[in-house]
Protein backbone atom coordinates (compact mmCIF):
# COMPACT_ATOMS: atom_id res chain seq x y z
CA UNK A 1 0.00 0.00 0.00
CA UNK A 2 1.33 3.52 -0.43
CA UNK A 3 -0.24 5.43 2.39
CA UNK A 4 1.56 5.53 5.05
CA UNK A 5 0.31 3.10 7.97
CA UNK A 6 -2.72 3.87 10.04
CA UNK A 7 -3.76 3.62 13.65
CA UNK A 8 -5.17 0.96 14.04
CA UNK A 9 -7.30 2.62 16.77
CA UNK A 10 -9.44 3.83 13.78
CA UNK A 11 -10.64 -0.11 12.63
CA UNK A 12 -11.09 -1.24 16.44
CA UNK A 13 -13.72 1.97 17.28
CA UNK A 14 -15.40 0.78 14.14
CA UNK A 15 -16.01 -2.46 14.73
CA UNK A 16 -17.31 -1.39 18.20
CA UNK A 17 -19.63 0.98 16.82
CA UNK A 18 -21.04 -2.08 14.55
CA UNK A 19 -21.25 -4.72 17.26
CA UNK A 20 -22.96 -2.32 18.99
CA UNK A 21 -25.71 -2.10 16.72
CA UNK A 22 -26.28 -5.73 16.01
CA UNK A 23 -28.81 -7.93 18.07
CA UNK A 24 -27.99 -10.20 21.05
CA UNK A 25 -25.86 -13.28 19.70
CA UNK A 26 -25.72 -12.11 15.66
CA UNK A 27 -22.71 -12.37 13.37
CA UNK A 28 -21.66 -10.20 10.31
CA UNK A 29 -19.15 -11.23 7.47
CA UNK A 30 -17.71 -9.16 5.01
CA UNK A 31 -15.86 -10.34 2.07
CA UNK A 32 -13.23 -8.35 0.03
CA UNK A 33 -13.63 -7.07 -3.55
CA UNK A 34 -12.68 -9.24 -6.61
CA UNK A 35 -9.51 -8.47 -8.80
CA UNK A 36 -11.71 -7.36 -11.88
CA UNK A 37 -10.54 -9.18 -15.14
CA UNK A 38 -9.90 -6.88 -17.94
CA UNK A 39 -8.95 -8.82 -22.00
CA UNK A 40 -6.71 -11.51 -22.37
CA UNK A 41 -5.17 -12.41 -19.19
CA UNK A 42 -5.40 -8.57 -17.17
CA UNK A 43 -7.02 -7.72 -14.31
CA UNK A 44 -7.46 -4.43 -12.45
CA UNK A 45 -5.65 -3.32 -9.71
CA UNK A 46 -8.16 -3.89 -6.68
CA UNK A 47 -10.00 -1.54 -5.58
CA UNK A 48 -10.11 -2.24 -1.57
CA UNK A 49 -13.73 -3.18 -0.61
CA UNK A 50 -14.74 0.14 1.57
CA UNK A 51 -17.02 -2.00 3.76
CA UNK A 52 -13.85 -4.44 4.34
CA UNK A 53 -11.48 -1.49 5.06
CA UNK A 54 -13.95 0.52 7.25
CA UNK A 55 -14.04 -2.15 9.42
CA UNK A 56 -10.35 -3.78 9.55
CA UNK A 57 -7.56 -1.60 7.35
CA UNK A 58 -7.33 -4.68 5.53
CA UNK A 59 -6.97 -4.28 1.37
CA UNK A 60 -5.58 -7.49 0.33
CA UNK A 61 -8.07 -9.06 -2.08
CA UNK A 62 -9.88 -12.34 -1.23
CA UNK A 63 -9.93 -11.47 2.46
CA UNK A 64 -13.00 -12.13 4.90
CA UNK A 65 -13.95 -10.63 8.05
CA UNK A 66 -16.41 -12.80 10.59
CA UNK A 67 -17.47 -10.78 13.29
CA UNK A 68 -19.72 -12.73 16.40
CA UNK A 69 -19.25 -10.52 19.28
CA UNK A 70 -21.19 -13.26 21.51
CA UNK A 71 -19.42 -16.18 20.64
CA UNK A 72 -18.70 -18.43 23.45
CA UNK A 73 -14.82 -18.75 23.07
CA UNK A 74 -13.65 -14.76 22.79
CA UNK A 75 -10.70 -15.61 20.31
CA UNK A 76 -13.71 -16.15 17.83
CA UNK A 77 -15.72 -13.30 18.00
CA UNK A 78 -13.68 -11.30 15.40
CA UNK A 79 -11.35 -13.46 13.13
CA UNK A 80 -10.10 -12.52 9.88
CA UNK A 81 -9.14 -14.50 7.37
CA UNK A 82 -6.37 -13.79 4.67
CA UNK A 83 -4.60 -15.69 1.91
CA UNK A 84 -2.11 -17.89 3.17
CA UNK A 85 0.97 -16.11 1.92
CA UNK A 86 2.97 -19.08 0.48
CA UNK A 87 6.32 -19.54 -1.32
CA UNK A 88 5.27 -19.78 -4.85
CA UNK A 89 2.37 -16.80 -4.16
CA UNK A 90 5.05 -14.70 -3.35
CA UNK A 91 7.31 -15.19 -5.71
CA UNK A 92 4.28 -14.28 -8.29
CA UNK A 93 2.39 -11.53 -6.73
CA UNK A 94 4.74 -10.08 -4.29
CA UNK A 95 4.71 -9.77 -0.99
CA UNK A 96 1.31 -10.79 0.85
CA UNK A 97 -0.15 -9.58 4.95
CA UNK A 98 1.30 -12.22 7.40
CA UNK A 99 -0.88 -13.14 10.34
CA UNK A 100 0.96 -10.47 12.75
CA UNK A 101 1.01 -7.61 10.22
CA UNK A 102 -2.50 -7.94 9.81
CA UNK A 103 -2.84 -7.91 13.17
CA UNK A 104 -0.77 -4.93 13.41
CA UNK A 105 -2.97 -3.02 10.81
CA UNK A 106 -6.85 -3.93 12.02
CA UNK A 107 -6.07 -4.72 15.89
CA UNK A 108 -7.97 -8.08 15.14
CA UNK A 109 -5.93 -10.63 17.51
CA UNK A 110 -7.31 -13.82 15.94
CA UNK A 111 -5.76 -14.13 11.86
CA UNK A 112 -6.53 -17.36 9.99
CA UNK A 113 -5.82 -18.61 6.84
CA UNK A 114 -8.56 -18.72 4.09
CA UNK A 115 -8.15 -23.29 4.40
CA UNK A 116 -9.76 -22.66 7.80
CA UNK A 117 -12.69 -20.68 7.05
CA UNK A 118 -15.66 -23.09 6.58
CA UNK A 119 -15.02 -24.84 9.39
CA UNK A 120 -14.78 -21.78 11.39
CA UNK A 121 -17.80 -20.49 10.18
CA UNK A 122 -20.05 -23.79 10.66
CA UNK A 123 -18.88 -23.18 13.86
CA UNK A 124 -20.20 -19.95 14.40
CA UNK A 125 -23.92 -20.12 11.95
CA UNK A 126 -24.59 -23.09 14.19
CA UNK A 127 -24.02 -21.15 17.44
CA UNK A 128 -25.86 -17.70 16.00
CA UNK A 129 -29.25 -16.74 15.97
CA UNK A 130 -28.82 -14.14 13.19
CA UNK A 131 -26.66 -13.61 10.08
CA UNK A 132 -25.54 -10.32 8.45
CA UNK A 133 -24.54 -9.84 5.27
CA UNK A 134 -23.27 -7.40 2.95
CA UNK A 135 -24.71 -5.64 -0.23
CA UNK A 136 -23.98 -2.97 -2.19
CA UNK A 137 -27.04 -0.75 -1.44
CA UNK A 138 -26.11 2.12 -2.89
CA UNK A 139 -28.68 4.37 -4.40
CA UNK A 140 -27.64 4.21 -7.89
CA UNK A 141 -25.46 1.36 -7.82
CA UNK A 142 -25.03 0.34 -11.29
CA UNK A 143 -25.43 -4.44 -9.79
CA UNK A 144 -24.93 -5.82 -13.25
CA UNK A 145 -21.49 -7.74 -11.68
CA UNK A 146 -22.17 -10.18 -8.73
CA UNK A 147 -19.84 -9.21 -6.02
CA UNK A 148 -17.97 -11.68 -4.07
CA UNK A 149 -20.71 -10.23 -1.16
CA UNK A 150 -23.35 -11.41 -3.45
CA UNK A 151 -21.67 -14.77 -4.10
CA UNK A 152 -21.31 -15.40 -0.17
CA UNK A 153 -24.88 -14.48 0.75
CA UNK A 154 -26.17 -17.11 -2.33
CA UNK A 155 -23.72 -19.79 -1.18
CA UNK A 156 -25.13 -18.58 2.82
CA UNK A 157 -28.54 -19.36 1.73
CA UNK A 158 -27.77 -22.54 0.01
CA UNK A 159 -25.77 -24.32 2.63
CA UNK A 160 -27.86 -22.96 5.81
CA UNK A 161 -31.39 -22.37 4.51
CA UNK A 162 -33.09 -22.18 7.91
CA UNK A 163 -31.03 -19.52 9.00
CA UNK A 164 -32.72 -15.57 9.29
CA UNK A 165 -30.31 -13.45 6.89
CA UNK A 166 -30.71 -9.41 7.27
CA UNK A 167 -28.44 -6.89 5.59
CA UNK A 168 -25.70 -5.38 6.86
CA UNK A 169 -25.68 -2.66 4.70
CA UNK A 170 -28.50 -0.06 6.52
CA UNK A 171 -26.40 -0.07 9.54
CA UNK A 172 -22.71 0.32 7.54
CA UNK A 173 -24.66 3.14 5.93
CA UNK A 174 -25.57 4.97 9.05
CA UNK A 175 -22.05 4.26 10.89
CA UNK A 176 -20.24 5.71 7.69
CA UNK A 177 -21.90 8.85 7.15
CA UNK A 178 -20.66 10.31 10.33
CA UNK A 179 -16.77 10.58 10.06
CA UNK A 180 -15.05 10.32 13.38
CA UNK A 181 -11.97 12.34 13.86
CA UNK A 182 -9.49 9.90 12.32
CA UNK A 183 -11.54 9.81 9.29
CA UNK A 184 -11.70 13.80 9.07
CA UNK A 185 -8.03 13.98 9.20
CA UNK A 186 -7.60 11.48 6.87
CA UNK A 187 -10.13 13.48 4.49
CA UNK A 188 -7.94 16.16 5.34
CA UNK A 189 -4.92 14.67 4.06
CA UNK A 190 -6.41 14.01 0.68
CA UNK A 191 -7.55 17.42 0.04
CA UNK A 192 -4.19 18.80 0.48
CA UNK A 193 -2.70 16.49 -2.02
CA UNK A 194 -5.57 18.07 -4.38
CA UNK A 195 -4.44 21.29 -2.83
CA UNK A 196 -1.07 20.67 -4.65
CA UNK A 197 -2.39 19.05 -7.29
CA UNK A 198 -4.29 22.30 -8.24
CA UNK A 199 -1.78 25.07 -7.30
CA UNK A 200 0.53 22.63 -9.82
CA UNK A 201 -2.17 23.23 -12.56
CA UNK A 202 -2.47 27.20 -12.07
CA UNK A 203 1.27 27.31 -12.62
CA UNK A 204 1.10 25.30 -15.78
CA UNK A 205 -1.65 25.80 -17.61
CA UNK A 206 -1.28 28.10 -20.81
CA UNK A 207 -3.32 28.36 -24.15
CA UNK A 208 -2.11 25.06 -26.15
CA UNK A 209 -1.89 22.83 -23.48
CA UNK A 210 -4.09 19.68 -23.95
CA UNK A 211 -6.38 18.65 -21.28
CA UNK A 212 -4.44 15.47 -20.88
CA UNK A 213 -1.38 17.24 -20.01
CA UNK A 214 -3.15 18.98 -16.92
CA UNK A 215 -4.16 15.34 -16.08
CA UNK A 216 -0.68 13.75 -15.96
CA UNK A 217 0.33 17.42 -13.87
CA UNK A 218 -2.23 16.04 -11.68
CA UNK A 219 -1.60 12.56 -11.37
CA UNK A 220 2.20 13.49 -11.10
CA UNK A 221 1.79 15.37 -7.43
CA UNK A 222 -0.89 13.12 -6.17
CA UNK A 223 1.00 10.01 -6.55
CA UNK A 224 4.78 11.64 -5.21
CA UNK A 225 2.13 12.21 -2.40
CA UNK A 226 1.05 8.80 -1.88
CA UNK A 227 -2.29 9.47 -3.58
CA UNK A 228 -4.22 8.43 -6.54
CA UNK A 229 -6.74 9.56 -8.65
CA UNK A 230 -9.50 9.03 -6.00
CA UNK A 231 -12.15 9.10 -9.86
CA UNK A 232 -10.90 9.70 -13.25
CA UNK A 233 -10.96 13.24 -13.56
CA UNK A 234 -12.98 15.75 -15.62
CA UNK A 235 -10.74 17.83 -17.61
CA UNK A 236 -13.01 20.05 -19.65
CA UNK A 237 -12.48 23.02 -21.64
CA UNK A 238 -14.46 25.21 -23.30
CA UNK A 239 -17.86 23.66 -24.41
CA UNK A 240 -16.88 20.32 -23.03
CA UNK A 241 -17.26 21.34 -19.70
CA UNK A 242 -21.46 21.42 -20.70
CA UNK A 243 -20.83 17.43 -21.09
CA UNK A 244 -21.10 16.30 -17.34
CA UNK A 245 -19.18 13.16 -17.27
CA UNK A 246 -16.87 14.34 -20.19
CA UNK A 247 -13.67 12.29 -19.54
CA UNK A 248 -11.98 12.13 -23.00
CA UNK A 249 -9.87 15.07 -21.64
CA UNK A 250 -7.91 15.08 -25.06
CA UNK A 251 -8.45 18.31 -26.50
CA UNK A 252 -6.14 21.74 -27.03
CA UNK A 253 -7.28 24.17 -24.14
CA UNK A 254 -7.68 27.32 -26.28
CA UNK A 255 -6.78 31.42 -25.51
CA UNK A 256 -9.84 32.73 -24.11
CA UNK A 257 -11.46 29.80 -23.28
CA UNK A 258 -11.99 28.28 -19.14
CA UNK A 259 -11.54 25.04 -18.53
CA UNK A 260 -13.42 23.11 -15.80
CA UNK A 261 -11.47 20.51 -13.54
CA UNK A 262 -13.26 18.11 -11.50
CA UNK A 263 -10.34 15.94 -9.69
CA UNK A 264 -9.43 14.75 -6.43
CA UNK A 265 -7.00 12.87 -4.87
CA UNK A 266 -8.00 9.97 -2.49
CA UNK A 267 -5.40 9.05 0.55
CA UNK A 268 -5.66 5.60 2.61
CA UNK A 269 -8.54 5.19 0.73
CA UNK A 270 -10.27 8.31 2.24
CA UNK A 271 -11.34 10.90 -0.88
CA UNK A 272 -11.57 14.17 -2.10
CA UNK A 273 -13.64 15.81 -4.46
CA UNK A 274 -12.71 19.42 -6.26
CA UNK A 275 -13.96 21.32 -8.94
CA UNK A 276 -12.21 24.46 -10.24
CA UNK A 277 -12.90 26.43 -13.63
CA UNK A 278 -10.18 28.45 -14.40
CA UNK A 279 -9.53 30.57 -17.74
CA UNK A 280 -6.65 29.28 -19.69
CA UNK A 281 -5.24 32.36 -20.42
CA UNK A 282 -5.13 33.79 -16.88
CA UNK A 283 -7.72 35.83 -17.02
CA UNK A 284 -11.64 35.60 -16.66
CA UNK A 285 -14.05 37.78 -19.56
CA UNK A 286 -16.59 39.91 -17.83
CA UNK A 287 -19.16 37.15 -19.07
CA UNK A 288 -16.87 34.10 -17.39
CA UNK A 289 -16.36 36.36 -14.74
CA UNK A 290 -20.16 37.56 -14.40
CA UNK A 291 -20.98 33.70 -14.70
CA UNK A 292 -18.07 32.79 -11.98
CA UNK A 293 -18.67 34.85 -9.59
CA UNK A 294 -22.68 33.79 -9.26
CA UNK A 295 -21.51 30.30 -8.82
CA UNK A 296 -19.23 31.01 -6.00
CA UNK A 297 -21.78 33.27 -4.26
CA UNK A 298 -23.87 30.34 -4.46
CA UNK A 299 -21.22 27.57 -3.38
CA UNK A 300 -20.64 29.59 -0.35
CA UNK A 301 -24.07 29.77 0.82
CA UNK A 302 -24.63 26.61 0.08
CA UNK A 303 -21.40 25.62 2.11
CA UNK A 304 -23.64 28.15 5.04
CA UNK A 305 -27.07 26.67 4.60
CA UNK A 306 -25.08 22.79 5.62
CA UNK A 307 -26.52 22.87 8.76
CA UNK A 308 -27.12 19.76 11.04
CA UNK A 309 -31.04 18.65 10.99
CA UNK A 310 -31.38 19.99 6.93
CA UNK A 311 -33.06 17.68 4.79
CA UNK A 312 -31.24 17.42 1.51
CA UNK A 313 -34.15 18.21 -0.77
CA UNK A 314 -34.48 21.31 0.94
CA UNK A 315 -30.60 22.08 0.74
CA UNK A 316 -30.56 21.10 -2.98
CA UNK A 317 -33.74 23.49 -3.70
CA UNK A 318 -32.92 26.51 -1.83
CA UNK A 319 -29.47 26.46 -4.02
CA UNK A 320 -32.12 26.52 -7.11
CA UNK A 321 -33.90 29.26 -5.88
CA UNK A 322 -30.17 31.19 -5.53
CA UNK A 323 -29.52 30.02 -9.00
CA UNK A 324 -33.05 30.89 -10.32
CA UNK A 325 -31.74 34.87 -9.35
CA UNK A 326 -28.19 34.60 -10.70
CA UNK A 327 -29.86 33.43 -13.91
CA UNK A 328 -32.32 36.17 -13.83
CA UNK A 329 -29.52 38.99 -13.42
CA UNK A 330 -27.02 36.65 -16.12
CA UNK A 331 -30.36 37.54 -18.23
CA UNK A 332 -30.79 33.68 -18.58
CA UNK A 333 -33.74 33.65 -17.06
CA UNK A 334 -36.93 35.61 -17.46
CA UNK A 335 -39.11 36.85 -14.96
CA UNK A 336 -42.07 35.02 -15.63
CA UNK A 337 -39.62 31.72 -15.94
CA UNK A 338 -38.71 32.30 -12.18
CA UNK A 339 -42.03 33.14 -11.09
CA UNK A 340 -43.10 29.72 -12.39
CA UNK A 341 -40.24 27.67 -10.43
CA UNK A 342 -41.71 24.61 -8.86
CA UNK A 343 -39.61 21.61 -6.95
CA UNK A 344 -41.01 19.61 -9.40
CA UNK A 345 -39.79 21.47 -12.46
CA UNK A 346 -37.41 24.19 -11.13
CA UNK A 347 -36.52 27.29 -13.39
CA UNK A 348 -32.88 26.84 -13.34
CA UNK A 349 -32.91 23.36 -14.46
CA UNK A 350 -31.65 23.88 -17.59
CA UNK A 351 -28.91 25.60 -16.85
CA UNK A 352 -28.29 23.88 -13.64
CA UNK A 353 -29.35 20.04 -13.84
CA UNK A 354 -27.31 17.90 -11.46
CA UNK A 355 -27.24 17.71 -7.90
CA UNK A 356 -26.07 19.81 -5.49
CA UNK A 357 -23.64 17.56 -3.39
CA UNK A 358 -23.09 14.30 -2.06
CA UNK A 359 -21.67 12.60 0.80
CA UNK A 360 -18.07 11.65 0.45
CA UNK A 361 -15.62 9.68 2.43
CA UNK A 362 -14.49 6.39 1.47
CA UNK A 363 -16.27 6.20 -1.62
CA UNK A 364 -16.64 9.61 -3.33
CA UNK A 365 -20.70 9.03 -3.49
CA UNK A 366 -20.48 8.07 -0.33
CA UNK A 367 -23.27 6.04 1.54
CA UNK A 368 -25.27 6.94 4.12
CA UNK A 369 -29.08 6.84 5.34
CA UNK A 370 -31.58 6.99 2.81
CA UNK A 371 -33.21 10.60 3.23
CA UNK A 372 -31.53 11.47 6.91
CA UNK A 373 -31.16 15.02 7.70
CA UNK A 374 -27.64 16.42 8.08
CA UNK A 375 -25.60 15.51 11.26
CA UNK A 376 -22.70 16.31 12.82
CA UNK A 377 -19.30 14.53 11.21
CA UNK A 378 -21.18 14.28 7.62
CA UNK A 379 -18.61 14.72 4.87
CA UNK A 380 -20.16 16.67 1.86
CA UNK A 381 -19.78 18.50 -1.30
CA UNK A 382 -21.46 21.85 -2.23
CA UNK A 383 -21.30 21.67 -6.45
CA UNK A 384 -23.58 24.37 -8.05
CA UNK A 385 -22.96 24.99 -11.61
CA UNK A 386 -24.08 26.70 -14.12
CA UNK A 387 -23.55 25.22 -18.25
CA UNK A 388 -24.02 27.80 -21.40
CA UNK A 389 -23.57 25.55 -24.37
CA UNK A 390 -24.63 28.12 -26.71
CA UNK A 391 -22.02 30.22 -25.25
CA UNK A 392 -19.61 27.42 -25.13
CA UNK A 393 -18.64 27.30 -21.74
CA UNK A 394 -19.89 26.22 -18.08
CA UNK A 395 -18.69 27.03 -14.87
CA UNK A 396 -18.62 24.44 -11.76
CA UNK A 397 -16.91 25.17 -8.61
CA UNK A 398 -16.67 21.98 -5.57
CA UNK A 399 -15.35 22.32 -2.28
CA UNK A 400 -15.81 19.68 0.47
CA UNK A 401 -17.24 20.13 4.11
CA UNK A 402 -17.63 18.83 7.27
CA UNK A 403 -21.06 19.11 9.10
CA UNK A 404 -20.36 20.25 12.97
CA UNK A 405 -22.49 21.35 15.93
CA UNK A 406 -21.02 24.68 15.23
CA UNK A 407 -21.98 25.04 11.67
CA UNK A 408 -20.29 23.49 8.72
CA UNK A 409 -16.61 23.57 8.16
CA UNK A 410 -15.15 24.29 4.79
CA UNK A 411 -12.17 21.32 4.66
CA UNK A 412 -11.00 23.29 1.14
CA UNK A 413 -10.98 26.87 2.16
CA UNK A 414 -7.10 26.41 1.66
CA UNK A 415 -7.63 25.89 -1.97
CA UNK A 416 -7.86 28.91 -4.42
CA UNK A 417 -11.30 30.14 -5.42
CA UNK A 418 -12.02 33.93 -5.54
CA UNK A 419 -11.42 34.89 -9.22
CA UNK A 420 -9.14 37.47 -8.41
CA UNK A 421 -6.96 34.96 -6.89
CA UNK A 422 -6.87 32.27 -9.37
CA UNK A 423 -5.93 35.35 -11.92
CA UNK A 424 -3.20 36.95 -9.65
CA UNK A 425 -1.99 33.11 -9.12
CA UNK A 426 -1.73 32.31 -12.64
CA UNK A 427 0.05 35.19 -13.81
CA UNK A 428 2.53 35.12 -11.30
CA UNK A 429 3.66 32.07 -12.48
CA UNK A 430 3.43 32.97 -16.55
CA UNK A 431 5.92 36.23 -15.40
CA UNK A 432 8.18 33.31 -14.21
CA UNK A 433 7.91 31.35 -16.71
MN1 LIG B 1 -18.56 15.67 -6.56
Amino acid sequence: MRHQALDSKLFVENRAKLTSMLPKNAMAIVNANDVLPTNADGSIKIIPNADLFYLSGIEQEESILLLHPDAYEPKNREVLFLREPTELLQIWEGQKLTQERATEISGIATVKWLKDFPLALRDSMLSADEVFLNTNEHRRAAATVETRDDRFVSQCKQDYPLHTYRRLAPLLHQLRAVKSDLEIDLIKKAVDITRKGFLRVLGFLKPGVTEFEIEAELIHEYTRNRGAFAYTPIIASGKNACGLHYIDNDQVCEDGDLVLIDTGSNYGNYNSDLTRTIPVNGRFTKRQRDVYDAVLRVMQASIEGAVVGKAHRDWQHEAQLMINEELLSLGLLTKDEVAGHTREKPACKKYFMHGLGHPMGLDVHDVAPVDAPFAPGWVLTVEPGIYLPDEGFAVRLENDILITEDGPVDLMKDIPVEADHIESLMQEAAAKR
